[in-house]
């Protein structure tokens, strides 16, 4: 009854028609830099399944160096920093990396990738499991390059 009892908050946050949270990545795209040579950033919306779990880290097969990084507000100005020990993702919820806020940043894109094309994204868990998807790939300035500037 113990056991039962602690289950019970979990199934009520469950959407009222029994469809079960599926984990995922969606809306995935990317914004090239401005200037060749200068990182990237790639947005996402992460959804949470049944567990919760957490977002370890991002490669591309087409990007050097990716690092998940978080903006803040600094005496007046944006700055970024580099989210460590990855991100969570709640059960059913959603995390959203989006222009101003948390977003990867790529460093060193591949020449063959080009705006109006897709790249490839994977996104590796805590609990081990793999989602690889293709992203958009926007025109600099596009989704908010602001604050990019390291
Ligand atoms: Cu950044």
């Amino acid at each position: 009854m113990k056991h039962f009892a602690a289950f019970l908050p979990l199934a009520l946050l469950m959407p009222a028609c029994g469809a079960k949270p599926v984990e995922g990545v969606t809306d995935a795209r990317i914004t090239l830099p401005a200037v060749t040579g200068r990182p990237g950033a790639a947005y996402f919306t992460l959804t949470g399944g049944e567990a919760e779990n957490r977002l370890l880290t991002v490669t591309s097969p087409q990007v050097i160096k990716v690092e998940l990084h978080d903006s803040v507000m600094k005496d007046g100005m944006m700055s970024m920093q580099t989210i460590e020990g990855g991100v969570a993702v709640p059960v059913g919820g959603k995390v959203a990396f989006e222009p101003g806020g948390k977003h990867a940043m790529l460093y060193d894109i591949a020449p063959s990738v080009k705006v109006g094309g897709t790249i490839k994204l994977n996104f590796t868990y805590a609990n081990g499991r793999s989602i690889e998807v293709d992203a958009k790939v926007n025109p600099p300035g596009q989704g908010g390059s602001g604050g990019h500037a390291h």
